[in-house]
C-alpha cells in the first residue's frame, strides 16, 4: 500500500511503537525550536536533565514574544537563554531578528526532517515539507537531550486543492475556508496533507501560512509536498543542498478528504471570538474598523508585505484607523527597505513595529474600548488582544490593507491596484549575523549561565496517590483555550519562569476566584467540555494548575498538546464515558477518584464518585501506556530521572 507524505517521514523517524492508529509512537527528532515565552522554562527543564550538549541536528532558540522590556524580567530571561544556548550547543536568534516560525522557515527548515517546537505554530515549516509539530517545553527539552517525541499515531486527512486563486484572494483565505469546513476541532487526531493541482500554484510562504494556521484546526500538524517550488525557494535562500523531493504515493490512503476550489474562493474573515467563525468579507459588509494589524507568524512574509506596500502605495491610511505593520523577520524588513516598499508603508502612515510577535500575543497595540481590530494573525480568542471587549477579525493582508485605506471592512477585490507584478525574489538577502552559533564543545565548560531573580523554582510533583479526593473547583464549557487557563499579554508574559506569580492569573477570565479557591482548598479537580486546552502549546497551562493543587481534569475531550502537557506535569486527564454525566456535576461538588492509581496502572476504567450528589460516573483514562507510567511517577521530569537510574 502506498504512503502519504507524513507516513513516509514518520516511517523514517519511528524509534518506538508501530504505525498503528490508536497507539503511541516515539519519533526521532532532527530539529527543535523554542521561543522565549516558553523557552526559559524549557531550558530550565533541559538543565534539570543534566545533558551537556544537545543531541539534535539543529536546535534554535528564538527571542520574539517577550520583547517589550518594561522591567528587568524579559531582558534577564533573554540573557539566561543566550548563555544556555552558548553552553549546550543551541543556536540563538537575537531579539529583533524576527518571529521563530518565519526565520526557521527561511534559514533552517528542511524537507523530510522532523521538527518540534515549544510553540503551537511550529507546523509553519510544514510548508517546506517538514514534519513540524508544536509541543510542550518539557517534550522539547527531552528531544534536545536525544529522547524520542511521543504522539498518538495520527490519521491522515487530505485537502485537495483545485484551481488557482484569483488576485486579492490569498493563502489566508484558503486556511480560513478549511477552518470553516472543519472547525477548530476538525483536525484533532489528524495530519493534514495538501495535495492536488492547486498546490503547484502556491509559493512556500503561502504554503506556510496555511500549515501555520492548521494549528487552529487542532491538527497534529499540516504538510505540503516538497517540489520544484520548494527547491526554488531553497535556492533563493542559498540552501539548495537542503532540498529533498517529497510526494505522496499515488495509491496513498487517507482517512478523510475535503476539497477546496481555489478559483471560487473569496476573501474571508474569522469573526470574534474563534478562528472557525468564518464568513465572506462581502457578506459581513462595510463594518467600521478601528485598528488594522499586519504581521504575526501567519502573514509576515516578504510576499505579504510587498502586496500590502503595493496597495498602500501613494495613498494615506484612513484617519480613524490605527495601522500597525510588523514584518516577520530581519530578512523581510531589510529587503522591504532595500526595494523601497518600506518607504511606501511609512509614507502611507503605517506604524512600523519591531519584527516580533508583538500585538499577536498582547505585547502592546491593545485596541480601543469595544474596538474592531482587523488582524492578519491566527487567533482571535476573547481578551487575547489585551482589550476585553474588543472584537478581533482575522483576515488576509490584502483585506487588512484595503480596510486600512477605507476605514471599513472592504473586499480587496474591489480595489484597483494591480498585484500581478508581485513575486518572490530569485535571491533573498542572506545575513545571519543576528543568529549566534554555540560555543565549541571544548569551550562550553567556561560558559557561565546567567540567571536573573525572576527565575523561581519549578513546582513540586509527587507520584500519583492511590485515591484523589477533591472538590470540582471549576467547571468550564467547550473549546476552553490555554489563553483562558493561563492568559498571556504584556503584564503577565514576563513571568513565565515565575510560576507562583503566574498563579494569580490562572483561569481568572473564567472565574476570578479560581486562584483564591485553589489556595483555600489546597487541591481540586477541573471539569471541562469538548476540546479542553485548545490553542497554544504553553505548558504553563498545566504547570500553574499543578502549582495550585489541581490533581485531575475531567473533560469531554482534550486538545493534543495540552493533554500531553497535563501528563508531563503529573495531572491526570480523564474523559467522560457518558458525555451526559458532564451536566450532573456542579462547581464545588465533593468528588472522589477511588483507586485512581491502580486504574491508571492497569489501563482500566476510572470511577468518579460525586459525594455531594451521591452518584457515580465512569471515566476513561485518556492516556497511553507510556503516559500512564509518566503519571504514576508524577510527571515527565521524575519519569526521565527514574528511567535514567
Ligand atoms: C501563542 O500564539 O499563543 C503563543 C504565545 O505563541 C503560544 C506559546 C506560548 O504560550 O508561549 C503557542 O502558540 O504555543
Ligand atoms: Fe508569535 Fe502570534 Fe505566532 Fe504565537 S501566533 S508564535 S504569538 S506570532
Amino acid at each position: 500500500m502506498g504512503m502519504t507524505i507524513a507516513e513516509k517521514i514518520l516511517a523514517a523517524h519511528i524509534v518506538d511503537g508501530e504505525m498503528k492508529q490508536g497507539t503511541d509512537i516515539g519519533l526521532k527528532i532532527d530539529q527543535t525550536l523554542t521561543q522565549d515565552a516558553t523557552g526559559t522554562m524549557a531550558y530550565l527543564e533541559f538543565e534539570a536533565m543534566g545533558v551537556d550538549r544537545v543531541k539534535t541536528e539543529r536546535s534554535v532558540a528564538y527571542i520574539d514574544h517577550n520583547t517589550l522590556q518594561t522591567g528587568f524580567e524579559n531582558a534577564d530571561d533573554h540573557r539566561f537563554i543566550q548563555s544556555i544556548c552558548k553552553k549546550h550547543g543551541i543556536y540563538y536568534s537575537h531579539p529583533g531578528n524576527g518571529i521563530c516560525h518565519q526565520i526557521h522557515l527561511e534559514r533552517f527548515s528542511k524537507p523530510g526532517k522532523t521538527l518540534i517546537g515549544s510553540d503551537s505554530h511550529t507546523p509553519t515549516c510544514g510548508g517546506m515539507g517538514m514534519l513540524a509539530m508544536g509541543a510542550g517545553g518539557m517534550d522539547v527539552a527531552v528531544a534536545m537531550g536525544g529522547g524520542a517525541y511521543y504522539i498518538p499515531m495520527p490519521k491522515m486527512l487530505r485537502v485537495n486543492l483545485v484551481g488557482k486563486l484569483r488576485p486579492f484572494v490569498s493563502a489566508k483565505d484558503v486556511i480560513l475556508e478549511v477552518l470553516r469546513q472543519l472547525s477548530v476541532k476538525g483536525g484533532v487526531g489528524y495530519i493534514v496533507e495538501y495535495a492536488g493541482e492547486g498546490v503547484k500554484t502556491l509559493s512556500v510562504p503561502e504554503r506556510a501560512t496555511i500549515t501555520n494556521m492548521g494549528a487552529e484546526l487542532g491538527a497534529s500538524t499540516s504538510i505540503f509536498p516538497a517540489d520544484e517550488i520548494t527547491r526554488q525557494f531553497l535556492i533563493a535562500q542559498g540552501r539548495e543542498e537542503d532540498f529533498t523531493p517529497l510526494a505522496s504515493d499515488p495509491d496513498a490512503v487517507y482517512d478523510k478528504e475535503i476539497t477546496v476550489d481555489l478559483s471560487s474562493l473569496e476573501p474571508l474573515a474569522a469573526m470574534p471570538h474563534s478562528p472557525d467563525n468564518v464568513k465572506k468579507v462581502s457578506e459581513i459588509g462595510p463594518m467600521k474598523v478601528d485598528q488594522v494589524l499586519i504581521g504575526s507568524c501567519t502573514n509576515s512574509s516578504l510576499l505579504d508585505m510587498l502586496k500590502v506596500a503595493e496597495i498602500l502605495d501613494g495613498k494615506t491610511v484612513h484617519p480613524d484607523v490605527s495601522v500597525g505593520i510588523a514584518p516577520g523577520s530581519k530578512q523581510v524588513l531589510y529587503m522591504l527597505s532595500q526595494c523601497g516598499a518600506l518607504a511606501k508603508l511609512i509614507a502611507a502612515g503605517a506604524r512600523i513595529l519591531e519584527c516580533a510577535c508583538g500585538p499577536c500575543i498582547g505585547m502592546g497595540q491593545a485596541p480601543n474600548s469595544a474596538g474592531i481590530s482587523l488582524r492578519t494573525f491566527n487567533r482571535n480568542f476573547e481578551g487575547r488582544s489585551g482589550t476585553a471587549d474588543a472584537g478581533v477579525f482575522l483576515v488576509s493582508p490584502e483585506t487588512a490593507a484595503a480596510a486600512a485605506l477605507t476605514g471599513v471592512l472592504t473586499d480587496p477585490m474591489t480595489l484597483d491596484t494591480d498585484l500581478s507584478g508581485i513575486t518572490l525574489p530569485e535571491k533573498f538577502v542572506i545575513n545571519d549575523n543576528s543568529i549566534d552559533a554555540p560555543a565549541p564543545v571544548e569551550e562550553a565548560d567556561k560558559v557561565e549561565i546567567l540567571r536573573g531573580p525572576n527565575i523561581k523554582p519549578f513546582p513540586k510533583t509527587e507520584p500519583l496517590n492511590d485515591t484523589i479526593a477533591a472538590k470540582a473547583i471549576l467547571k468550564v464549557g467547550d473549546n476552553i483555550t490555554t489563553d483562558h487557563i493561563m492568559p498571556a499579554g504584556a503584564k503577565i508574559l514576563p513571568f513565565r519562569s515565575n510560576i507562583p506569580y503566574l498563579a494569580n492569573f490562572c483561569f481568572t477570565r473564567c472565574d476570578e476566584q479560581f486562584p483564591e479557591n485553589c489556595k483555600k482548598e489546597g487541591k481540586g479537580i477541573i471539569i471541562g467540555g469538548e476540546n479542553y486546552g485548545q490553542g497554544s502549546s504553553r505548558e504553563h497551562a498545566a504547570l500553574v494548575p499543578l502549582y495550585l493543587g489541581i490533581k485531575a481534569v475531567v473533560a469531554k475531550s482534550f486538545a493534543r498538546i495540552h493533554v500531553a502537557n497535563l501528563v508531563n506535569a503529573g495531572i491526570v486527564p480523564l474523559t467522560f464515558k457518558n458525555i451526559a454525566d458532564y451536566d450532573k456535576i456542579d462547581q464545588f461538588d465533593e468528588l472522589e477518584l477511588p483507586d485512581i492509581r491502580a486504574a491508571i496502572e492497569n489501563g482500566t476504567e476510572v470511577k468518579l464518585v460525586n459525594k455531594t450528589k451521591n452518584e457515580e460516573y465512569t471515566l476513561n483514562s485518556a492516556v497511553s501506556e507510556r503516559s500512564a507510567d509518566i503519571l504514576l511517577c508524577g510527571g515527565l521530569l521524575s519519569y526521565t530521572r527514574e528511567s535514567n537510574k
